[in-house]
């Protein structure tokens, strides 16, 4: 099997709130979509994206230019072609667009293989399970009013959800900060598990105080509380407190990891697969952290990520974030806080040609 052609494309889909940059105004997340063809008329599909919508051109140009150095591969040879692209794209430790695109082509390429052989992917990254605990994301932005955050949490509960992630970081005190759990934790009741991101926001000695003062609600992790390299810094964080530390969603590639596990910075590994290198990258991630007997979690890409999720033996939650779902013809099902794995060959979901021709963008 070799592979034959490919087709890219550009989708800018409204969204609401949300940590991703792109600078004032911008109100769309954009995606570039991948069509991986084989000669045999296999399509496996993927996509790149959740990157700041002003370096979506660069980005699809480096889609489009390591796609076409896959051409003629066998598919079926994933990290081969893998270490190929790395050497492409500028060899070294490449980072940012290059480790996007071919995270996106090697999500394609596993496609194509669960197709090819008849499975869905999770089986054949491992196979640990069909239903994995999901939580909810995709809402309790910082502009959130308590209110809103009452209200919306409660909303979720009635919606099925077991876990839901809320964030902090953007308020000009500590009584300010903790007001935000206190209402959410009243709202949902103790039964719910409250995740907490800060998305980098405060410093060391913020975040132990802030997060001595949290110890009551018992949250079930802290997230990003300082800058993603700050190794040590978390390290004393995740020392001084009992809530899990949970980071590793702005790292690139798989090495950082390694640091992160060494320096025992973290009790909880979050990674994204669009920055990780796809699923292959990813699930070599999670053989690390099983190592160190830590559970690892998905960052975005719910549809693609429930997948590596479903496959590691210690994979703890998917992140369920509904950004681009409207990209797919189907969404991932939740059923009783779990998602439910379909049994379709390859990831099991389409693109659905109306919404790309909907959302198409330059
Ligand atoms: C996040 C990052 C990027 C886009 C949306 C949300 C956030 C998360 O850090 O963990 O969901
Ligand atoms: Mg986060």
């Amino acid at each position: 099997m070799k592979i034959a052609s490919f087709e890219t494309g550009v989708v800018a889909i409204p969204r609401g709130e949300g940590p991703l940059g792109g600078g004032p105004g911008i109100t769309t997340a954009s995606f570039v979509t991948l069509k991986l063809r084989t000669e045999d008329g296999i399509e496996g599909i993927g996509y790149a994206g959740f990157a700041s919508g002003v370096v979506t051109k660069a980005l699809k140009e480096a889609v489009d230019g390591l796609t076409e150095q896959t051409i003629g591969a066998d598919p079926m040879m994933i990290e081969a072609i893998g270490a190929r692209l790395y050497v492409a794209g500028g060899g070294g430790a490449p980072a940012g667009l290059v480790t996007r695109a071919i995270s996106a082509i090697d999500v394609a390429l596993w496609d194509v293989k669960g197709k090819a052989l008849g499975q869905p992917v999770y089986r054949l990254l491992g196979g640990f399970r069909d239903r994995v605990p999901t939580y909810a994301s995709g809402f309790l932005w910082r502009p959130y009013t308590l209110d809103q955050l009452a209200e919306t949490g409660a909303d979720l509960v009635e919606q099925g959800f077991k876990a839901m992630k809320f964030r902090m970081g953007a308020e000009d005190s500590a009584a300010k900060e903790i007001a935000r759990m206190r209402v959410l934790r009243e709202a949902v009741g103790d039964d719910i598990d409250l995740m907490v991101d800060i998305n980098q926001g405060w410093n060391v000695n913020q975040a132990i105080s802030i997060g001595r003062e949290m110890t009551n609600y018992n949250l079930f992790w802290l997230e990003d509380p300082v800058h993603h390299q700050d190794y040590s810094g978390m390290a004393r964080i995740a020392d001084a407190l009992d809530t899990p530390i949970a980071s590793g969603e702005y790292h690139y590639g798989i090495v950082p990891f390694r640091h992160m596990l060494e320096h025992r910075s973290i009790d909880i590994v979050m990674a994204d697969l669009l920055r990780a290198g796809g699923l292959t990258g990813w699930m070599k991630i999670a053989h690390m952290a099983e190592a160190y007997n830590l559970p690892i979690v998905s960052h975005l890409a719910t549809e693609v990520m429930a997948h590596a999720v479903a496959a590691a033996p210690n994979g703890l939650t998917i992140e369920h974030m509904p950004w681009t779902f409207q990209l797919f013809t189907e969404e991932p099902r939740v059923e009783n806080g779990e998602m439910v794995m379909s049994d379709k060959p390859g990831l099991g979901v389409e693109f659905d040609e109306d919404a790309l021709a909907r959302y198409a963008a330059d």
